[in-house]
């Protein structure tokens, strides 16, 4: 595998971070998460411009524009010949001696990994998936951001750790208002009277690019849509539930803390999205 570091691409064995880079030692730095789909990087637009609104609000300068790191995404691509995969792009804050002042550090480190992607078992697909709410609060947009896709996902971690330890998918994580924020790691959607609403971004969710699709696509369809603060009741009675990532692209959820949605089946609506999405991202 050929990994691009910094300005070139390297061997998979040659490809080595220092030890005293920042976004190991504080998580300082920012990343992505993009599919390829056909040998097309799907969305590399948006996602380059969430990664240097991330890079822009923690005052890390990437020292390259958005044109010369897509093409340098875009060989990565190439150079593995990554038909259907997943990108990780990341930019670390650099080398510098310890200490948090992240201005000590010169020059950021910038990753790219084109790999195949991990996808989801089809079942799961088929019988959705069960979450349970947890106790880690997504971070108060005064501390860590939830816009920011930071290297420090830790806030996420523990709320996974909450999921796995229930037996479940995935975490629903709360705000410190109570609302509903988002996943470990996707956004939330309901239907409710036939109306399909996901939480406004504000209420503590990462501005997904799934998400945003998938809002415009269902408007295309003909639904209403809707951003609505949510409650954990409102998860609770809703008709349907799903959930929207780059990795899982559109999922749909049965279960929610013992509370069965719907007849505990995947919704129609979430199955008609699902399948829009699904040929939006393949065309
Ligand atoms: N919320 C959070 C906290 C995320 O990390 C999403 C929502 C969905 O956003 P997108 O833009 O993907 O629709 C994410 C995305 C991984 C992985 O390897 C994680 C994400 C995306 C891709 C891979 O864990 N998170």
């Amino acid at each position: 595998m050929k990994i691009w570091m910094d300005d070139r691409l390297v061997d998979e064995a040659d490809a080595k971070i220092s030890v005293f880079d920042h976004g190991l030692l504080y998580g300082d730095g920012v990343f992505e998460g993009i599919r390829v789909y056909g040998g097309k990087i799907f969305e590399l637009a948006a996602h380059l411009k969430r990664l240097y609104e991330s890079a822009k609000v923690i005052r890390l300068d990437i020292g390259m524009g958005i044109d010369e790191l897509a093409a340098a995404t875009e060989k990565t691509v190439e150079a593995n010949s990554i038909a259907d995969g997943y990108i990780r792009l990341l930019i670390t804050r650099g080398i510098g001696d310890l200490g948090l002042d992240p201005f000590i550090c010169k020059n950021p480190g910038i990753i790219i990994i084109a790999d195949g992607i991990q996808l989801y078992p089809e079942e799961l697909y088929e019988k959705g998936l069960k979450v349970v709410s947890v106790s880690t609060m997504r971070s108060h947009p005064l501390a860590l951001a939830p816009q920011i896709k930071s290297l420090n996902y830790l806030n996420n971690i523990m709320a996974k750790v909450e999921a796995i330890d229930q037996g479940a998918g995935e975490a629903i994580m709360y705000n410190h208002l109570g609302y509903v924020a988002e996943a470990s790691a996707d956004n939330v959607f309901i239907v409710k009277d036939d109306v399909v609403i996901t939480p406004p971004a504000e209420a503590g969710a990462l501005g997904g690019i799934t998400r945003g699709i998938v809002i415009r696509l269902a408007g295309e369809m003909g639904y209403e849509v809707a951003e609505r603060n949510l409650t954990r009741v409102d998860l609770y009675v809703s008709d349907e539930f799903f959930m929207t990532g780059t990795a899982a692209e559109v999922i749909a959820i049965v279960d929610i803390d013992g509370r069965v949605i719907g007849d505990g089946k995947p919704g129609k609506i979430t199955e008609t999205i699902r399948k829009k999405f699904f040929e939006y991202a393949r065309s």
